[in-house]
């Protein structure tokens, strides 16, 4: 019996076996914990149902899960006449079950389906025959042809009714032709096994190959980043070279600048020295600021005194003219020296650059 917890597996089991051998109960909690295996003798014959928990529905772990499997057909060695597949006409057909027939596949094998009855429960809650209700629910009828033992419906509620029992194990009889025997299962496990063994293989080799890809993913990246910051070096040399290029002009340039300093402050020293000079010559207590230009204005105008004294002097002689000699000679004698000193302290002065004109030349 495979189903939902609550489909009632156990109650239809208790209705095979025309006895209450299986513990029925309203709960969503799943009662049968384990699979187990309850058994008749009617009219010599032996009749065994095997009830499992609600294996699609439980939170088994896949071990579990399979060890459970195993267990299940352990208890029907040599193997089950028929996989009844258990499902409540009165709830909603839900995804679990459209999954069932997979579900069969992968823990019991592709043969399974072929010992695969559909047993309805509930059907007195039908208020439609089954066959039309069938029609209608077009996934239910997949199922359905999915099973090669086709369907078959229980009341379970009226236990007195033996013949709904009766016509089921009639069509489990004209089902089994070969039983599903503890080597079909194994068989079917082993293959289950290779293909999982597969899938594992090939998640690894999915797995490696990620690896590969990552590892690649990251040289790529470290190389590309090694790149990047050789060019980023490279670019930072050059801007130090760059640096250091100015840095030398400048040096260049604040030397120049310095020596150029020096040498003015050596031409404002040269200067103020010869402006000291000048000053100090002009306290000494000299008339003119060239004492040079007045002597030699002194010595031209004694000279032309001479010059004149000589002229009229023999013209005054020759001539009797003493009145000459006597005023023109002193007066020649006092005017004209002056006169030359006087002119020749012009002329020093005149010659004489001003503070302005000689600062512009420093510069
Ligand atoms: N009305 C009605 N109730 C049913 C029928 N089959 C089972 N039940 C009830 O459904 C509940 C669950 O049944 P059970 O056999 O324990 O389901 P299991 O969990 O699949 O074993 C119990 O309360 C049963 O009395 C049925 O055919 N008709
Ligand atoms: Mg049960």
């Amino acid at each position: 019996m495979l189903g939902k917890t609550g489909s009632g597996k156990s109650s239809a089991g208790n209705i095979i076996l025309g006895e209450k051998k299986f513990h029925a109960s309203f709960s969503f909690e799943s009662v049968t914990r384990n699979c187990e295996k309850r058994e008749v003798t009617v009219l010599g014959r032996k009749i065994s149902v095997i009830d499992t928990p609600g294996l699609f529905d439980t939170s088994l772990s896949e071990e579990d899960l399979k060890a459970k499997i195993k267990n299940c057909v352990q208890l029907a060695v040599p193997g089950p006449h028929a996989f009844l597949l258990v499902i409540r006409l009165d709830a909603r057909f839900t995804a679990e079950e459209r999954n069932t027939v997979k579900w069969i596949q992968e823990n019991f094998g592709e043969d399974a389906l072929k010992h695969t009855i559909v047993l309805f429960t509930h059907a007195d809650q039908l208020v439609m025959p089954l066959d039309q209700f069938i029609k209608v629910s077009q996934p239910l009828e997949h199922l359905i042809k999915s099973c090669a033992g086709g369907y078959h419906s229980f009341n379970n509620v009226n236990s007195g009714d033996r013949f709904q029992a009766q016509k089921l194990v009639d069509k489990i009889d004209a089902l089994v032709r070969k039983y599903y025997t503890n080597e079909m299962f194994q068989q079917a496990q082993e293959e289950i096994n290779q293909k999982e063994e597969r899938e594992k293989e090939e998640e690894e080799r999915k797995i490696r190959e990620r690896e590969e890809q990552i590892r690649e993913e990251e040289r790529r990246r470290i190389e590309r980043e090694n790149q990047e910051m050789q060019t980023r070096l490279r670019m930072a040399e050059e801007a130090r070279r760059k640096l250091e290029k100015e840095l030398e002009e400048r040096n260049r340039i604040s030397e120049e600048i310095r020596r150029l300093q020096e040498q003015q402050n050596r031409t404002r020293q040269g200067v103020n020295n010869r402006k000291s000079g000048e000053s100090s010559e002009e306290s000494s207590g000299t008339c003119c600021r060239k004492p040079s230009g007045t002597v030699i204005g002194l010595l031209v105008g004694i000279t032309l005194a001479i010059v004149v004294a000589g002229v009229t002097i023999p013209v005054a002689i020759v001539y009797k003219i003493h009145l000459l000699a006597e005023i023109a000679v002193p007066i020649g004698f006092i005017f004209l020296p002056l006169m030359g000193s006087l002119i020749g302290c012009i002329c020093k002065i005149m010659k004489q650059p001003r503070e302005g004109e000689r600062q512009h030349l420093i510069n």
